[in-house]
This record gives structure tokens, C-alpha cells and sequence, in this order.
């Protein structure tokens, strides 16, 4: 079973839909991390709002994906932030081989749990330290600690090492946002 179909079939007897942002800087690994989750016969939207801001969205069965970058993009901010709102659950792709913008990472992980959609609202956030295979690549704990996870009090979140090249750690991370997503509405 593929991971997108594994993480559909969770959902398959709620009629809820899931709703996910899959956030983080650019070439972190987010196009390549959703066309692990991706099955082929989803349906993919590009939304252009305006130049240089591109959102993707893509659907199948029950489980709705948001995509976008974060980095460079300040000025788009107040178009990205419209789709917080939405969002049951948040997937914050690292690269974690790329330790001099490992601050700028943190300091977009703050402005999106401060913001007033997000900061009000427990939602998991799951973290991809991604790019594991990388021989300089940061562990997820030396991550976590860049980016001073400990502080987050407020909402369960997870990090997982992960090769979005392979698939390796994807399957963890999703299946431990599916347990949260699932215990919040019981
Ligand atoms: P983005 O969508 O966040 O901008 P992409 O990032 O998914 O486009 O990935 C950026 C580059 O990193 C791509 O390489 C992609 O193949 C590579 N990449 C993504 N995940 C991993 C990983 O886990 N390990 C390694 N080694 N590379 C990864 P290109 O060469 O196409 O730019």
C-alpha cells in the first residue's frame, strides 16, 4: 500500500476531511516529500494569486493537502496566511543539511505559531527533518534544538528524520499525525 493510500484509508470512515499545510523554505523537500504521499490520480490545482507565489493543492479521498513555500516569499505573507485558518494539522519540512538556514526556518516556525489562526489552536505539527541522507545532514535532535522545539508547549508535535528520496521516516511521521489528528476528534 502506498503511504498516501495507508494514510487515506485511516480517514476513510471519518467523514471529515483532513486538512494539511505542508510548509517550510524553499528545496527544503516538500515537492518531493508530497509526491511520496501523492497518489497518481490526485487532483492537483497550482493556484497562482499573483507572480511568484504559487500555492498547491491537491485532494484525494479524504485528506487535503495545502503546499507552499515560505521563504523569500514575506511579501506574499497576507496570502498565505489565509489558508491557516483551514488547517487541522501542520507538516514543517527542515532541511536539515542546510544548517545556515536553519535560522531562518526558526524564525518562519515562529511567525507561523504566533499567528493568531495557529497560536490559538492545538494542532500537530509534524516535523521532516528531511534530507538525512546528506553526509553533513544535522540529526533530528540537533534540529529540534536549532529550532528550540522544546519551547513548543502548547501543541503535540513530532520530529522524524526523513529521506524524501527513498520514503525513509515518511511513514512514521504520517502515521503519528494520523494518531493526532484522530484522538482530536474523538
Ligand atoms: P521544495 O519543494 O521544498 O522546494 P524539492 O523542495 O522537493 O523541490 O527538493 C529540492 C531538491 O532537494 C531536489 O533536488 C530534490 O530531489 C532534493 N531532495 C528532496 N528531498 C531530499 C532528500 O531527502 N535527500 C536528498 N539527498 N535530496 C533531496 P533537485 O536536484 O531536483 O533540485
Amino acid at each position: 500500500m502506498g503511504l498516501f493510500d495507508f494514510f487515506s484509508k485511516l480517514f476513510s470512515s471519518n467523514k471529515n476531511q483532513a486538512q494539511v499545510l505542508c510548509v517550510g523554505l524553499d528545496n527544503s523537500g516538500k515537492t518531493t516529500i508530497i509526491n511520496q504521499l501523492k497518489p497518481k490520480d490526485a487532483q492537483t490545482e497550482d493556484i497562482v494569486p499573483t507572480i511568484g507565489f504559487t500555492v498547491e493543492k491537491f485532494r484525494s479521498l479524504s485528506v487535503n493537502f495545502t503546499v507552499f513555500d515560505m521563504s523569500g516569499q514575506g511579501k506574499y505573507r497576507n496570502l498565505w496566511e489565509h489558508y491557516y485558518k483551514d488547517a487541522q494539522a501542520i507538516i514543517f519540512v527542515l532541511d536539515s543539511s542546510d544548517k545556515l538556514r536553519m535560522v531562518v526556518a526558526k524564525e518562519e516556525l515562529e511567525l507561523l505559531l504566533r499567528h493568531s489562526e495557529i497560536s490559538t489552536r492545538c494542532l500537530p505539527v509534524l516535523f521532516f527533518a528531511n534530507k538525512m541522507d546528506m553526509r553533513d545532514a544535522l540529526s533530528s535532535v540537533k534540529c529540534s534544538n536549532m529550532l528550540d522545539l522544546d519551547k513548543i508547549k502548547d501543541k503535540p508535535w513530532h520530529i522524524c528524520a526523513s529521506n524524501a528520496l527513498t520514503g525513509e521516516g515518511l511513514h512514521e511521521g504520517i502515521q503519528w499525525l494520523t494518531d493526532q489528528i484522530g484522538s482530536q476528534r474523538r
